[in-house]
């Protein structure tokens, strides 16, 4: 019996293998260690080109490979996939829906302008994401968040739009500009959508809950790029506060940023678009995270996302996290966060 997981079936694999060597050798003879089984690699951007290099003149040209230098690619080990060879595992199942289908063995070779390429970005920034809030503790210590397989489909339909729907539960990446899923901060953004809705079904029906909907996206963006530069010790070479700085080359003039966690908006800025207004949230977000730093800041701002209401306005949405931060770590973090929304100008806190 092999458990069904890929280490168990590669181990059971390479125990036929040995068996089998080990037939063909002379009575009493031993066969020597075969080596231990390599993880499957696969070749993804260190979060973007534009961060990874600096390179702010960077520019996309209908996907061309020549876009990009080698130097924003790194390789890495794809994890927790399941025994079919395709992408997909406990935390993430890629479709593509055009095109043709990524696989793990071909994982290392791909470059952008193939499109399996993003099937793989998606695999693997889906999985990084999933790994970063088990690390902070959910799905153990803590509830879960999203600790399930998430469905993601690609597609080459030519939309430069990526997004979440909560019918489904599923991911969809566009193309368009830069191809959406060339941009894990574009891919954490979405999958933030998916831990909002896995928190609280149906998150995000009033304008103020969308925008904080958008802001966790963003924020979840910079947190899991910021932890995996730190992980794999890759380089960062533009300001963390900046979102999406490849994907944005299409659109915003040098720095590129789709948008920015560190501005400098209040409550009184609000402007009844959930995008522009998730930046309020954002910056109260990133001030909690340089006050308490990023671990206990996640906790806090992740596990207070359980209590808030789908229809959550900001007062009630900042008043159950520093409730939160007071009950998980007491009363000078309850103060931090505190601040931080009283920076924004949120009243009633
Ligand atoms: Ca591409
Ligand atoms: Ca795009
Ligand atoms: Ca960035
Ligand atoms: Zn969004």
């Amino acid at each position: 019996m092999s458990r069904r997981t890929p280490r168990g079936l590669i181990a059971t694999a390479t125990a036929t293998v040995a068996v089998a060597t080990a037939a063909l050798l002379p009575a009493g003879a031993s066969a020597a260690p075969l080596p231990a089984p390599s993880l499957p690699q696969a070749r993804v951007f260190m979060v973007n080109p534009v961060q990874a290099t600096g390179d702010q003149s960077l520019t996309d040209h209908k996907d061309a490979a020549s876009d990009v230098p080698a130097s924003a690619y790194a390789t890495a080990t794809l994890r927790n996939l399941d025994a079919s060879g395709a992408l997909s595992g406990k935390w993430v199942d890629v479709r593509s829906e055009t095109g043709k289908p990524a696989t793990v063995a071909g994982a290392a070779a791909y470059n952008r302008s193939d499109d399996q390429f993003e099937q793989v970005m998606a695999y693997f920034w889906v999985n990084e994401a999933q790994e970063y809030l088990q690390g902070l503790g959910f799905g153990t210590e803590l509830p879960g968040a999203n600790d399930r397989t998430q469905p993601v489909r690609l597609n080459q339909w030519g939309a430069d739009n990526s997004f979440f729907t909560d019918k489904k539960a599923e991911i969809r990446f566009g193309k368009g500009g830069v191809d959406d899923a060339e941009d894990a901060e574009v891919i954490v953004h979405e999958y933030g959508h998916a831990v909002h809705h896995a928190q609280v079904p149906g998150f995000g029906t009033s304008p103020e809950a969308g925008s904080i909907g958008e802001a966790f996206g963003d924020y979840l963006a910079v947190a899991v790029g910021t932890h995996a530069v730190e992980k794999y010790g890759w380089a960062m070479k533009a300001d963390a506060a900046c979102v999406a700085d490849w994907d944005a080359t299409g659109y915003s003039e040098a720095p590129h940023c789709l948008r920015r966690i560190d501005g400098t908006k209040t409550y009184a800025d609000r402007e009844g678009e959930v995008h522009a207004d998730g930046e309020i949230w954002s910056r109260a977000l990133f001030d909690i995270r340089n006050s308490l730093g990023a671990r206990t800041a996640d906790r806090i701002i992740v596990n207070a996302q359980f209590g808030f209401a789908p229809d959550t306005g900001f007062r009630d949405a900042a008043l159950t996290t520093v409730a939160t931060a007071q009950k998980m770590y007491g009363t000078s973090a309850a103060n931090a966060v505190r601040a931080a929304f009283r920076a924004r100008e949120i009243p009633g806190l």
